[in-house]
Parts: structure tokens; sequence; C-alpha cells
């Protein structure tokens, strides 16, 4: 098939591109480097040495003989290249990761605020739109998140996508209704996602535009199979307070005894998956595409839940890491319990790779390995989710 990668120099996007380039997809990696930029923005960057895009699909042919092409483009700003792009590209298949990530970056100021939304939003409607007007049967693959359900225990596992309710009508009697399962988003990032979701409906319901959102887990570990190949080609890992993820900070806190930062009491339960995973989920999909009219199929892309504070207890059990409980920057549920039902990737195939298994080997050879590069002053998460919280969030544990 011929693949575009939106987003596909990201953390998700680069190994994704890979894996699809090495099952043989002709792969096309379309992105605005926003990303890199934002390193620059906040001063910070991968705690693994990463080279331009260019010299990585370079590397990646010279390794595997098979050629990878980037495409400088913005997907929020310039839909009209964007429609060209696609009229002249036909792709079969579109993976979509092409937006701004970070809950803490997406709550920093009003301007980060605006900036999520505008990027997001825009990114997302212009490929629908682009679509439709350009009559482009790809099936589109959207990384969407877990988070936008929210945390608010029930005691029910989270279905994929769509729950059956039950009304009553005005006669009293009572109607089954299919609904998209409610989303109480907990940050301005998973706001965006879950306008995602609607816009996904629309266009699945009026135009039959193919599409599959994936609502997957925080990401861990770092290399895939194919990132492995060589050192230029390693993925990315952020660790600073806005774009680095729980586990991943956990990691590299240990490799340069830093206490680990525990939000609150670390009783939030979230849902995890490592990226090798990640890169298979993506694979699985492609290969169970809906038909024209379907609605939009919906999976959660997740393979185990953990409380934060049990991951910090795991991680000091290997390293002797110390842990610290610190204010919570983030308005969110200080304890809560996660079910989610992860059925449709499990009946695809999918053997999941376990935190247990892969977490010793992800602090020596690459917390520890790369240790050196790690600015201590852009580990704490400063951003706060309200000004009132603001005022008590720590900067130094
Ligand atoms: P990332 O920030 O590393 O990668 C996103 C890429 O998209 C970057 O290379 C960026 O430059 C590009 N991009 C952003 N806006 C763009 C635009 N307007 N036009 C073109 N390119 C643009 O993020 P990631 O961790 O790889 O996440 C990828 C996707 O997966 C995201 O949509 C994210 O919401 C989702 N996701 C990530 C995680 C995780 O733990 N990393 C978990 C669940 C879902
Ligand atoms: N946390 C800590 N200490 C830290 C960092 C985080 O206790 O040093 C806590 C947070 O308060 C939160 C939990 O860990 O309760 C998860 O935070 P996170 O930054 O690892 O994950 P999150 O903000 O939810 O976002 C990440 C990705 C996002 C993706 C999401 C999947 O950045 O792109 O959508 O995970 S999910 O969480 O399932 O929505």
């Amino acid at each position: 098939m011929r693949i575009a990668v939106l987003g596909g120099d990201g953390f998700c996007g680069w190994p994704t591109s890979l894996h699809l380039s090495n099952l043989g997809h002709d792969v096309h990696i379309v992105d605005n480097l926003s990303r890199r930029w934002i390193d620059t923005e906040l001063g910070v960057q991968s705690l693994t040495p990463m080279d331009s895009i260019q010299e990585r699909c370079r590397i990646w042919k010279q390794v595997s003989g098979n050629e990878i092409h980037f495409h400088l483009l913005d997907l929020a700003k310039e839909y009209q290249r964007l429609r060209l792009w696609l009229e002249e590209y036909r792709p079969d298949a579109i993976i979509h990761f092409a937006e701004q990530r970070a809950a803490p970056y997406s709550m920093k100021s009003d301007r980060h605020k605006v900036y999520t939304v505008d990027n997001n939003v825009s990114a997302t409607h212009n490929l629908l739109t682009a679509l439709v007007e350009t009559e482009i049967d790809a099936h589109l693959v959207h990384l969407g998140t877990m988070g936008v359900y929210g945390y608010s225990s029930v005691g029910a596992a989270i279905p994929e996508g769509y729950l059956d309710v039950e009304i009553e009508n005005l006669e009293g009697e009572k109607k089954g209704l299919e609904i998209l399962y409610p989303t109480r988003p907990g940050s301005v990032y998973h706001m965006t996602k879950s306008l995602d979701q609607i816009l996904f409906q629309f266009y699945a319901q009026n135009d039959g535009l193919r599409i599959t959102d994936l609502h997957q887990g925080i990401v861990w570990g770092t290399n895939t199979d194919q990132t492995s190949r060589h050192e230029q080609l390693i993925n990315r890992f952020d660790y600073d307070g806005d774009y680095g993820t729980v586990l991943n900070r956990f990691l590299i806190q240990a490799a340069i005894k830093y206490p680990l930062t525990v939000h609150g009491t670390g009783g939030q339960t979230r849902a995890f998956i490592h990226i090798q995973d990640t890169v298979r989920c993506v694979e699985l999909a492609l290969s169970d595409a809906p038909e024209r009219g379907d609605r939009v199929k919906i999976f959660n892309q997740m393979t185990e839940t953990h409380r934060v504070r049990d991951l910090a207890e795991m991680v000091a059990k290997l390293t002797g890491s110390e842990i610290a409980f610190l204010p919570n920057p983030r308005k969110e549920a200080a304890e809560n319990d996660l079910i989610v039902k992860n059925d449709s990737f499990l009946t695809l195939g999918l053997d999941p790779i376990r935190l247990e298994s892969g977490l010793l080997d992800e602090i020596v050879h690459i917390a520890e390995k790369y240790a050196h590069r790690i600015d201590r002053k852009h580990v704490p998460a400063v951003s706060a989710w309200t000004k009132d919280i603001a005022r008590r969030v720590v900067r130094d544990p």
C-alpha cells in the first residue's frame, strides 16, 4: 500500500513509519517539524540524540534498501498544499499522528491552549475535508487517547467507543440508542481529541469516509525492532516536565538520582502500552479497515493499567531511588480505578510486551546510557492546570 504517515517524525510516528516500510509499504512522512521547534521553545532536547528527518530516512535506505519519502507540510495551516499533496500522492491509507500531544504543554498559558486547539482541530478537519474534496477513499487511522473519557470511576469497563443506552420516548416506551461513550477530558489537549471524535463521526456518516480511531494509553519504551537496527535510527525520548510521560520520566529520574516525582498520592490509574506494541497495533488496524458507510471503528489501544505510585515503587525497587510525593500540578482525581476493554487487538493477534519484562532493559540501555544529556532543571513538571494550583507548584523536590 501507499501509506501517508502524518506526524511521522514524532515519537510514535517514526517507528511506525519504519515498521510499515519494513513490511514493504511505500511510506510517505508528512510533518511540519513543529515538535522540534517546541523543543527549541522549551530549551530541551530528546534524551536520545536524534538526527534530522532527512538523515534518518537516508540511513533507513542504507540499512533496509527501502525508501521513505519526507514532505514538509503543515496540516493545520496549509490546507491548499495538503489537498494538492493528496491529489498527487493518492495514498491508500493515512495514519494521523500529527497533533500537539502533551497535556502539560496545552495547559501552560492561554497562548498554548489556543495553539493546541487551532493546531489539532484544524489539522484533523483539514484532512477530512480534503479527503472528501479529492474523493480519495483512503482508510484513515487516527491516534486518539484513552484520556478522552476522564478518570471518574464508575466500576464499569470502558467499552471500545460505543455505549448502548435506553431512553424513554414521549409515549413512555423504552428505546435503545447507541451513543459515543461520553467524554470528560482532563486537559485542553485531551479536549481536542474529544472534538476529533465528533469530526470523525460526522464525516463517516455524511461522506462515507472510512475511519479507525485508536484510543491509545500512555506509551512507554524507546526502541522497536527497526529503530534498533542503527544508532542513527534511534527514536526520540522526551523526559522534560511538559512532554515526558510518567514512566519514561521515572526511568531517567532513577538514572540521575533524582527523586521520582509522584503527583499527589500517586493513586491515579492509567493505561499503558509499549512502543513496539503501538506499531504492531497500527499494522493490525490497517488490516481490519471499515467499509464505506460503516460507523467509525474505535479500538482501545492499551495493554495494561497501573497506578502511578505502583510504577514509582517498581522503579525504586529496581534502582534504589527515593520517591517524592509532590503537590499535583494537575486538576485530576487523586485516586481512580480504570478497567478498559481491549478485546479488538487481542482478537486480531496482539501479544503484548509486559512492563516487568522490558523495564530493566530500558533503564540500562537508554536512561543510564544517555543520562549525561539530561538537564536537571527541565525535570520538574511546573505547568499548572489553574492559577490557584500554580501558587502551590513545587519546582525542586
Ligand atoms: P510527537 O509530538 O512526538 O509527534 C507528533 C508529530 O506531529 C511531530 O513530529 C510534529 O512535528 C507533528 N505535527 C504536529 N502538528 C502538526 C501539523 N499541524 N502539521 C504537520 N505535522 C504536525 O507525539 P507522539 O508521542 O508521537 O504522539 C503521536 C500521536 O499519538 C498524537 O496524536 C498523540 O495524541 C497520540 N498519542 C500519544 C501517546 C504517547 O504516550 N506519546 C499516547 C496516546 C496517544
Ligand atoms: N505524573 C506524575 N509524575 C510525573 C508525570 C506525571 O505523577 O512526573 C502523573 C500525572 O499527574 C498523570 C499521570 O502521571 O496522573 C499520567 O501523566 P502523563 O504525562 O504520563 O500522561 P498524560 O498527560 O495523560 O498524556 C500522555 C501523552 C498523551 C496521551 C496520553 C494517553 O502525553 O499524548 O494521549 O498519555 S492517556 O493518559 O491514556 O490519555
